[in-house]
């Protein structure tokens, strides 16, 4: 997809709209479906701003419903190439795509485990991180409180979809 400025994002009817930006947050279109109702927007970060107040407005049960929208990091569904094309990037540009049998199993334990204990899966932003480092911060959140767990991985879905739009939008990517 072609970068595009902000007069063409305010110009786009629903279809296209949900089309081009359903899944800035991984398989939730309907937020994108809902920002659509808040344009016109000023810029990138502006349109950013609602995706984001979208997802803070949810009440817990939905917050953890979008983490649950999310594919595991190298998870059976990169092994079957049903991943969506964003998450196939992002885990392919992590080296993910690449472990070995014992790296692939190690991690499917991890994810596992954190499952189990927080009811959700682990998200982390796969472009800032990389094969080495994904196994090391999945244990170390492990160790962490339910309540902190949960607003560390939202901030992961909000860098996810920051990378995202950034993308779309053909703009630098800050370090958020
Ligand atoms: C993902 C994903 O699909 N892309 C990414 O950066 N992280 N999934 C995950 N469970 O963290």
């Amino acid at each position: 997809m072609q970068a595009m400025d902000i007069e063409k994002v305010n110009s786009m009817d629903f279809g296209e709209f949900v089309d081009v930006f359903g899944n800035v947050i991984e398989r939730c279109p309907l937020i994108a479906a809902a920002v659509w109702s808040q344009r016109p927007f000023s810029n990138l970060e502006d349109l950013e701003k609602h995706f984001f107040a979208f997802i803070d407005a949810l009440p817990q049960s939905g917050r953890e419903g979008i983490l649950r929208c999310h594919p595991d990091l190298a998870g059976r569904e990169l092994q079957q190439g049903t991943l969506s094309a964003e998450s196939r990037r992002e885990q392919s540009g992590a080296g993910l795509t690449s472990l070995d049998a014992d790296e692939r199993l190690r991690l499917a334990e991890l994810n596992a485990q954190y499952r189990a204990r927080f009811g959700f899966p682990f998200v982390l932003a796969a472009r800032r991180s990389d094969r080495a480092a994904v196994p090391r911060e999945l244990a170390r959140r492990l160790r962490c409180p339910p309540a902190q767990e949960l607003r560390t991985a939202l901030a992961e879905v909000k860098k996810i979809g920051h990378l995202r739009l950034a993308d779309l939008l053909g703009a630098h990517p800050a370090g958020l």
